[in-house]
Parts: structure tokens; sequence; C-alpha cells
């Protein structure tokens, strides 16, 4: 067949049983589980499974850890146990999140953890002595694998540290060598799901197109995984002009996830959910490392530790004041307290935590983790490292400022918001009436909870993980791994239970590819009517599209601009802005496939905004003090808002719906509760 030309692209069309979207963490993890699964039904039934996936970038380094971590942020180990993970990321989401999920992850998480060690991710040990050893030094010293009992070097609680500068190739490795080369697709960018022309409510394929060559991709598929990731960039960042760019999550997740699914009809959850990160200011390093490893404060300008000063702000929010450790977004709250009084700029003491350190440890254990504190960069964030080098900071002589950066949007790390999936069949104890299916599946789970299919979203067959499935958080990396091979099961099992079953398209191949290419349409079809490329009354750039959309988030959407305030009035702005947008966003041009990509990243990132900002408006209350406040319910109100705010897109008329759903507790949290102060 001919090439493809910019005006008139090729397209290749492909039939798979299942389709896998992006190569993250998640994906990773779903490639690696599906062919145990898939090789099990060729060797069992003969039949062979076609399976694909997809990423818009290279598996090596694609998605959020592409430049590394340095701590793996979920590690159950024999400490705890998953229903004290449960609680932890209860307590951290202001008790709205799904036990279900959080304990299905909490008891599979750490098999995860010993293949990235198996595959030869280098995991700090603590020898029978009690001294640490870093990866490669564990490596050589023979320390036991965590699977046979060697002890990791816990950063917190639930944090163990590794030496993971390459931790995204190595996980990568292991999902190519099971998938196979032939079977994974880099370089091509999903626009958009496609529903069954029969049952408008099942997923039938997904359609995107090639950032290298001019090709569109049109996939049919029984079963799709959509894990593309989190929302960055829909917030104008507190980097900008020459810094524009940098960001602390990675500006390539752009929304994808939650706008595709959304567009397929999928429920989405906890939409109004953001993550506003504590960062070290300007290079957007982690803070984590410092404040458990290294266990510093952080401080206001004068000194105080505001965590302490300002306590009884937190008997406020729920669990007040009990927590043993108050929630990100409380810990944030008080932060912004010092800041808006003006107490900035805040500080983390690096010099004081660095100098104790020597109390406890020997010289070489101090030498080593002075070096840790370049190396957590240096793994993870490379660009804080230029930023100390540039200022003159040698953290054990001085201290780093801090800033609560703009909002992302994620369902893995600190956040939760996501799409609305099927838990696990064997958990959870509801009574009667709650179940809605009752005699059908097992009672088990809340009504509305559990569907069949693990990880499957309310589109029969679309599946997701990692950022994709909501009302959980706290997954991390390890979790997202853990997620994406629980659903690839439950796929594989829909897949064979769906075998004869034959997708049909709602659209034309034709069609889709005159949607995909209507932004170069825009261009090729205006770019003559004017001498300067840039300037054309008939076409907006996608990086001007962008900052129109930053801006209206963050002036309206509790944004830094306005120390994340929003009110009723404002949002009822930013409402008929974005509606205006999302109609302007057709009109996007692309000069290149590099634009062509931008150009749908933005289209991604406007649903995205919008579903945040209904999800915003819905929810009276002010659920989140640190990262949003709706001035007007400035409060949380436990009694008609301990709930799930879920909502469904109607492609057709671009319109939302939101909703409540009720919250039920599986895990007892009473255990949360600090021990009562002795009179
Ligand atoms: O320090 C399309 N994370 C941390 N996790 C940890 O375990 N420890 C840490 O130390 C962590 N920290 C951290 C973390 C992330 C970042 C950026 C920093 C620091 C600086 C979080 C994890 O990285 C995160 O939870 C997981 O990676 C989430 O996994 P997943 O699979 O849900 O998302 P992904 O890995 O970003 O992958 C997305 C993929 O989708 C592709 N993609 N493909 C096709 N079509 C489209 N339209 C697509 N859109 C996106 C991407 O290319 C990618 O492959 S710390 O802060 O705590
Ligand atoms: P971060 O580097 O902020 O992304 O955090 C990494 C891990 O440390 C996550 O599991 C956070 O929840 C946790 N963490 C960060 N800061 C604190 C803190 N001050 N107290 C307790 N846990 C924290």
């Amino acid at each position: 067949m001919s090439e493809g030309t910019f005006g008139n692209p090729k397209i290749v069309q492909e039939e798979l049983d299942i389709l896998l979207i992006g190569g993250g963490m998640a994906c990773c993890g779903a490639a690696y589980e599906m062919m145990r699964w898939a090789e099990a039904v060729k060797a069992e039934t003969g039949t062979e499974l076609k399976i694909k996936l997809v990423d818009k970038a290279a598996m090596d380094r694609s998605g959020a850890v592409a430049q590394g971590l340095s701590a793996i942020n979920t590690y159950i180990g024999t400490e705890q146990d998953p229903a004290d993970y449960t609680r932890m990321v209860s307590n951290d989401l202001m008790g709205i999140t799904r036990d279900d999920l959080a304990y299905d992850l909490g008891r599979n998480v750490d098999d995860s953890v010993h293949l990235f060690e198996e595959w030869g991710l280098p995991i700090w040990k603590t020898d029978a002595d009690g001294v640490r050893h870093d990866g490669a030094d564990s490596i050589k010293e023979g320390l036991p694998l965590l699977k046979d009992g060697g002890k990791p070097v816990r950063s917190g609680k639930w944090q163990i540290m590794i030496n993971g500068e390459s931790y995204k190739w190595i996980v990568a490795e292991a999902a190519k060598k099971a998938l196979g080369l032939s079977r994974i697709e880099e370089r091509i960018f999903i626009v958009h799901l496609i529903n069954d022309k029969n049952d408008p409510n099942r997923i039938a394929g997904a359609a995107g197109f090639s950032v290298r060559d001019n090709t569109i991709h049109i996939y049919k598929a029984k079963a799709v995984l959509l894990a593309a990731g989190g929302c960055v960039n829909l917030f104008r960042p507190r980097s900008v002009g020459e810094g524009q760019g940098r960001a602390w999550y990675p500006v390539w997740n752009a929304g994808s996830t939650y706008a595709m699914a959304a567009e397929a009809g999928a429920e989405m959850t906890m939409m109004e959910n953001r993550f506003v990160p504590a960062r070290f200011k300007d290079g957007y390093g982690p803070v984590g490392a410092w404040f458990l490893l290294f266990k510093a404060k952080a401080v206001n300008a004068y000194g105080e530790d505001y965590m302490v000063k300002n306590k009884e702000m937190l008997n406020d929010y729920p669990p007040y004041g009990q927590a043993a450790v108050p929630a990100s977004c409380l810990r944030n709250h008080l932060m912004l307290k010092e800041m808006k009084d003006g107490h900035g700029p805040i500080y983390m003491d690096t010099v004081t935590a660095m100098a104790k350190l020597k109390d406890t440890l020997s010289p070489k254990e101090v030498k080593h983790l002075e070096a840790e504190a370049w190396e957590d960069f240096l793994d993870m964030c490379i660009g804080q490292c230029g930023i100390w080098v540039g200022e003159n900071i040698e953290p054990e002589k001085k201290m780093s400022e801090l800033m609560p950066t703009e909002p992302y949007l994620l369902g893995s790390h600190s956040g939760c918001c996501g799409i609305w999936v099927s838990g696990p069949e064997d958990l959870g104890a509801p009574t009667d009436e709650e179940h809605e299916d009752k005699g059908k599946i097992p009672a088990h789970l809340p009504k509305g909870w559990n569907w069949g299919y693990r990880s499957m979203t309310t589109v029969k067959g679309l599946f997701t993980a990692g950022d994709g499935v909501g009302a959980s958080g706290h997954k991390f990396s390890s979790g997202s791994h853990t997620e994406g091979r629980l659903a690839s099961k439950a796929m594989v099992k829909y897949a064979l239970d769906n075998k004869d079953w034959k997708p049909e398209f709602d659209e034309t191949p034709e069609q889709i590819a005159e949607t995909i290419y209507k932004p170069v349409r825009n261009f090729l079809q205006h770019k003559d009517y004017t001498t300067a490329i840039d300037i054309n009354p008939h076409y907006i750039t996608p990086k001007m599209l962008q900052m129109r959309l930053q801006k209206i988030m963050d002036e309206y959407v509790a944004g830094v601009a306005t120390y994340y305030n929003t009110n009723d009035k404002m949002l009822a702005v930013a409402e008929e802005k974005l509606e205006m947008l999302k109609e302007d966003s057709g009109k996007m041009r692309a000069k290149d496939l590099h634009e062509l990509l931008r150009a749908w990243e933005n289209y991604h990132r406007i649903l995205t905004a919008e579903a945040h900002m209904k999800h915003i408006q819905f929810r009276e209350e002010s659920r989140y003090p640190g990262f949003y406040y709706r001035t007007d319910k400035n409060f949380v109100d436990e009694k008609n808002w301990h709930c799930f705010v879920n909502s469904v897109y109607d492609k057709k008329s671009k319109k939302w719906n939101c909703f409540k759903r009720k919250h039920v507790d599986l895990v007892d949290k009473s255990k949360l509760f600090k021990p009562a102060t002795p009179h």
C-alpha cells in the first residue's frame, strides 16, 4: 500500500481481541500478566488471543516513571497488612475511597515489587546488624531478596528505597519480553475510543495516529485497557516563560484516560479531587525522602514548624485531629495559612535534618545519606539538581524553599480522581438490601460496586488501571503495575467469555480519519490566508489554546492565582468559558504531526478540566482544604457530602450529568485514630 501524506493519511485497520492503550506502569503490569493467562488459554483451548499494546511514546521511558524514581511508595511488607493500607488511603483522601479496591491492591502489590527485584531493580536493604546498604551494595553483599525475607530500608511506613534511575527500563523490558515486540506499537497516539454500533454502552475499539508518519490506526477490539496516565498542564503552571513545560507530574500525561473514557460513556468518579503537591520550589523536587527518610521539618520564614503551630486547625476537618498522620491536603492547609498570613517563604529545614543524622548514624552512613540527598533528585527529578547547583545550595548548609504547586489530576499518587470500576468479587460484607444483584453474583460488595469483571468500567469491555481507577489512590508505581495485572486477568476472561462476539463500529474509517486529521485540514485549508504562519483568523495554535485553558482554570477553578479559592460564581464563569473553549478547540491547527499530537492532548485536557470543574461545582462543600476551597461552602459537610460524586458525559449533547453515590466503609477505620491522650 502506498505511503500516506500529511494531507491524505493512510488508514490501517486491525482486528484484535485485546488492546492496551499506554505503556506506563499499569500497562507494563498488564502486558506481563496477560501473557501468562493468554498462554494458558492457548494451551488449554487452542484459542490464540490477538493482543496489542500501543503507546504514544517509547515504553522504555514513557509515563510518569520516565526519569526514574528513588522510592517505591507502596510496599506492604510484613510490618503492616492490607487493611492498614486501606485505612491510610482512606485517611489521606478525606474518608471517601473504595476500600475494596485499596484492599485488593494491598494484598497483591508486594508481588509486583518482588518481580521488579527479580528483574534487576536494586533495592536498599538493612542487614542483620541493622546497617543500611543501598541497592548495588546489597546485591554485592549478597543480602537476601525481599521475597526471601530481605529487610528493605523503609523511608516511611509504606515506602522503600531503591536505586531507581533505570526503574522504567527494567519494568518495560519485562513487559516487552512477555508480550513480544510484534505485539507492541510505539509512537501511536490514541485520540478516541469507538463504541459498538449495536450497543452504545459497549466498547468496539479505538483510533489514533502515528506521530512519526502519516498513518491513521484503527483497532477493533473486544476488550480495551485504557491506562494513559493522569492530567498535567490543565492549570497554568507556576513555571511560566522560560520555565514553561517544567512540572512535577509529567507534561505528557494529558488527560487522555479521563477524556476518552468519558466520551465513551464511562461513569467517572471523584473528578473534583486533585493533587497539589508541596514541592521544592522551581525544581518541583519531591519531598517524601526529606520528610520521611531524613526526618526534616518544614518551617515558615521565621523558623516555626507550622504543623505544630497550626495544629488546632486540624480539628475543623475529619478525623478532627485524630489521625496519626494528617491527610496531604490538610498538611497543605496548614502551610497555606502561613503563606496567606505573610509568613513565607516556607522552607524545608534540610540543615537541621542533616546535622541530626550525625546523632544516630556512623560517619560512613551520614556520607551515604548526603549523597542520597542528591541522588534522590538525580533519580527522579533531575531539574531540582540544576536548581541546587545554580543557586549554590548544599542542602546540609542552606535550606531550600517549598511551594504548593499548580494542581494535577491523577488517581495513582496522592489523588483519587478517575473512572468508576468493578471491584473484586471476594471482599466486603454488605447487607442483603444493599446488594442490587442479589442472587446473580455473590452478595459481597455494596450496590453498584461490582458487575463481574475486576477493573471493568461501566462500559462493557472497557477496563482501566493506575491513574485511571478513581476513588482509591496511593497506589504509586508498584500499585499501578499491580492494578494493570489485576485488570489483564479479568480482560482475558472477558475476551474468552465473548469469543464469538464481533464488534461493529458506530463510525466509518473515513469519518474517523476525517475527525482525527481535522487540525491538519484547518491548517492546510487556511495557511495561505496570511503571511505569518501563527497568525490567522481561521485557526488557533495548540499552544495558544493551552494557555487559554490554563488561564481559565487558574483564575476561576482554584489555581495558584487565587490561592486555590473558587466559589459558585467563579465556577459559573468558568463553565461558560470552558464551553466556548471546547467549541473553539475544533479550530485548532496542526502544521505538522507534532502539533497534531499537541492539539489532541489539549482536547483531552479540556474535557478533563471540564469534568473537574463540574464536579467541584456539584460537591457543595470544600472536601479537600489545602487542595481547593469553595469559599461559598468553606467547610466539610459529613452529613450531606460523605459520598462519592460520580458523573456521566454524553458525547452527543456534550453535557455532563453529576450525581451522588453512597460511600460505605468496609474496613474498620477506628484504628486510624491516635490513642486517647491520658489525662
Ligand atoms: O517521589 C498514551 N510516582 C511515584 N511512585 C512511586 O512508587 N514512588 C515515587 O517516589 C513516586 N514519586 C513520583 C511519581 C511520579 C513522578 C512523575 C515523580 C515522582 C516526579 C508515581 C508513579 O510514577 C505513578 O503512580 C505511575 O507511573 C502511574 O502509572 P500509570 O500507568 O497509570 O501512568 P504512567 O506510568 O504515567 O503511564 C501512562 C502511559 O500512557 C501513555 N499515553 N498512549 C497512547 N495514547 C495516548 N493518548 C496516551 N496518553 C498517554 C504514556 O506514554 C505512558 O506510557 S514521588 O513524587 O512520590
Ligand atoms: P512525595 O515525595 O511528597 O510524593 O511523597 C512520597 C511519599 O511520602 C508518599 O507516600 C507521601 O504520602 C509520603 N509523604 C510525603 N510527605 C509526607 C509527610 N510530611 N508525612 C507523611 N508522609 C509523607
